[in-house]
């Protein structure tokens, strides 16, 4: 069976061009159409990301829940660092127990709000591995804020299979350390916590290279993380091949990237097309080659 993982489209976001302008303006056409869009293109959620929204937010998230489902059943994922306005989003969800909460980090009084809210709703959500210091600095770190995250969840009656840990993909310009230190975190999730799901979003490895190539380390990094089981991913769902990666359609590229994170180095010399991009792009997330924007080139 072909490793599949369920999509969570970012796409309606309040920095993103279309939708950010379409929000600030509530008019629902823009959002309603890119909700369209992105379902149309395979995503199993759909994320809304209002951002701080700090003078708006209760106003504004629960306007966006409404927009969208007015038109389509798919289930939401609410984003927001906001949690007045996570919990007001969440009272007009009509299908609660499919929505995902995006998301509780290990910040006490986030923990302290939401995770009564979660509970209450019966949703899914997304523990993220943030504390009050910050990023994790190993998967050490990222494995004691989850077992915390988890004991919280749990003592509220909120079950392994509705978590999604989020290890916090890291940007490939610090360097190759943190996003291997996220993948042995994934190594060991089954084990922190059996039953759980997990997830990442994609771009954050490509912050800050220049726009055309940011894809091809997307792609690379969701294979790398499917070979740890992860469950879903945060995607830009306009992208149809990361879109084939997710529904397990390109199974000749998974089997090449998970030999080589088990040693195998293929002849590159025979390797052309979107093989090519896909092992010389794992050389570089994998810190075997040093990262520069010509690296697809070289
Ligand atoms: N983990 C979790 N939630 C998250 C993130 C995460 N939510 C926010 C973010 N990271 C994921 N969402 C996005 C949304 C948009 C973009 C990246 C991540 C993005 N947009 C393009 C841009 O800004 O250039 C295109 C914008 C446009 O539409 O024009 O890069 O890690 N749990």
């Amino acid at each position: 069976m072909a490793l599949t993982v369920k999509a969570i489209a970012e796409s309606i976001n309040i920095m993103g061009k279309r939708s950010g302008a379409a929000m600030r303006e509530r008019i629902q056409g823009p959002i309603q159409e890119m909700a369209r869009e992105e379902t149309e293109a395979g995503a199993s959620y759909l994320d809304l990301n209002i951002g701080p929204a700090r003078k708006d937010g209760i106003e504004l998230m629960p306007w966006m829940v409404e927009t969208v489902q007015n038109t389509l059943a798919t289930p939401l994922c609410l984003d927001t660092t906001n949690t007045a306005a996570m919990i007001a989003g969440f009272q007009v969800v009509k299908n609660k127990t499919a929505a995902i909460m995006n998301s509780i980090s290990a910040q006490p009084e986030r923990m302290e709000k939401l995770i009564p809210a979660a509970a209450e709703a019966g949703c899914n959500v997304i523990a993220l591995l943030w504390g009050p210091e910050g990023m994790p600095r190993d998967s050490n770190e990222r494995a004691a804020m989850a077992v915390d995250l988890m004991m919280a969840l749990n003592g509220a009656g909120i079950p392994n299979e509705k978590i999604l840990f989020d290890p916090i993909g890291t940007p490939i310009t610090l360097g190759a350390d943190q996003i291997a230190s996220g993948l042995e975190f994934m190594m060991m999730l089954q084990e922190i916590a059996p039953g759980s799901g997990s997830t990442v979003g994609l771009s954050n490895v490509s912050n800050g290279v220049a726009e055309h190539l940011r894809k091809y380390l997307d792609r690379t990094y969701l294979i790398m993380l499917m070979k740890y089981g992860i469950s879903t991913a945060i995607v830009n769902a306009y992208d149809k091949e990361l879109m084939a990666i997710c529904r397990g359609e390109r199974q000749d590229l998974v089997d090449m990237v998970h030999g080589m994170m088990d040693g195998d180095d293929p002849d590159s010399s025979a390797l052309t097309g979107t093989a090519l991009e896909h092992y010389k792009t794992y050389k570089v997330l994998s810190g075997q080659a040093v990262f520069s924007e010509s690296w697809l080139t070289l």
